[in-house]
């Protein structure tokens, strides 16, 4: 019988330095931070990454003279850089999808989206299965996905309620209004509070979600940030002089938008909350809700699959013994090791050089064809 009892130190030994040894460890290792990009082209992907960064670090595929024609995405692109502030490292991947609403069919757009998150689902697992795996699993997985909703349209579409129920499912969503700078005050009010109404409406499951294990102090900050959702925000990383001070904003006729000016846009609060309060966590989040459950149902999958084949080889075998009046087979050998991946196969089939044994590979294909179905 085990007890477990509290006790609190009367002498100094040391262990609340925890944070700052875990904290020192992540520095020198480095985090892997993976961001999808979905909207429109020329919605503002591009430019509010490089001004979260506050570095352009990706080319936008706006025009740069007034001849020249707009760019477009028309696949995944994938960047990857890494990025030091001080002691710390992020390894920092953006993944940049083609625009939306673009195709003359957009019925199924988010497929490759949803495919691709998918994909680094299955190469994580086919990592962590490994029989000798690398002691850090390169983590390619998305742990956020910056939903660009288009100013002009007031509100969800059809399309983008279909699309973001659709990556709710398996990643964490943070529904953007880019280009704010295009709406008045009143108008970018009436924009937010549809959009809220339509995320409540359609129990669309953007980030944050509660979570049990949030203190109160979390709840609050939580519940703060789903009231300013959809972040409405103003990218540029051209600075001005304004009363003697440098800022960055974008410059009309009319004035400079400040865009680090909090009465002007939510992009300071965006920031924030991406990088200094909730990074780690829509890092945890994805390992431990999405992954975990697509980790999960494969799992139970594979078992399924080795429970079932014993029975299928028997009445198999059974079959082609009443077809061909022959000895009956060799009772079924169970390849039953502490491997879960493990199948039952038929003693004969064992002995065949020619028969592969159940492995990584099989898994691996397993998986693939479990997803495409
Ligand atoms: N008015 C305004 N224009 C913007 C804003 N962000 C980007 N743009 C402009 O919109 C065009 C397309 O931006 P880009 O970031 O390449 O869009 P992407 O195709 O979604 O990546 C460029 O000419 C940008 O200068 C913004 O917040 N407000
Ligand atoms: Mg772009």
């Amino acid at each position: 019988m085990s007890k477990q009892q509290s006790v609190k130190l009367t002498d100094y030994v040391g262990f609340d330095t925890i944070a700052a040894q875990i904290g020192k460890k992540i520095f020198k290792k480095g985090l892997n931070f993976n961001i999808m990009l979905v909207g429109e082209s020329g919605s503002g992907k591009t430019t509010l990454v490089n001004t979260i960064f506050s570095k352009n670090f990706l080319e936008s595929s706006g025009r740069k003279q007034a001849a020249e024609k707009s760019r477009k995405t028309t696949e995944i692109l994938i960047t990857t850089s890494v990025l030091t502030e001080s002691n710390a490292k992020v390894r920092l991947t953006v993944i940049d999808t083609p625009g939306f609403g673009e195709q003359i069919n957009n019925e199924n757009c988010w497929v490759p989206l949803v495919k691709y998150i998918k994909d680094q689902h299955v190469a994580y697992l086919e990592n962590e299965i490994k029989p000798e795996r690398e002691r850090v699993i390169p983590d390619t997985r998305v742990h956020v996905c910056l939903y660009f909703l288009n100013s002009g349209y007031r509100g969800l579409r059809q399309i983008d309620i279909e699309v973001l129920k659709r990556l709710c499912e398996v990643v964490n969503v943070v529904p953007v209004l880019s280009k704010a700078d295009t709406l008045t005050v009143d108008e970018k009010m009436k924009v937010k509070e549809k959009v809220r109404e339509a995320i409540e409406l359609h129990r669309i499951n953007i980030y944050p979600q509660p979570n049990p294990q949030d203190d109160q102090a979390e709840i609050e900050l939580n519940n703060k940030v789903k009231k300013v959702m959809p972040f409405a925000v103003v990218g540029s990383n051209l600075t001005y002089e304004e009363d003697g001070e440098i800022i960055k904003g974008r410059k009309n006729p009319w004035g400079i938008i400040n865009i680090e000016n909090k009465d002007h846009c939510d992009f300071v609060l965006m920031r924030d909350f991406l990088l200094r309060t909730h990074l780690i966590d829509l890092v945890e989040v994805t390992s431990y809700k999405y992954y975990e459950s697509f980790r999960t149902e494969q799992l139970q999958h594979i078992r399924d699959m080795r429970g079932a084949q014993p029975a299928q080889t028997t009445q198999q075998a059974q079959q082609t013994q009443q077809a061909q009046q022959v000895q009956p087979t060799q009772p079924t050998q169970q390849a039953q090791s502490a491997n879960p991946f493990s199948i039952a196969i038929p003693a004969q089939q064992a002995k065949s050089p020619s028969f592969t044994k159940p492995s990584v590979q099989s898994s691996r294909k397993y998986i693939s064809n479990a997803l495409s179905k």
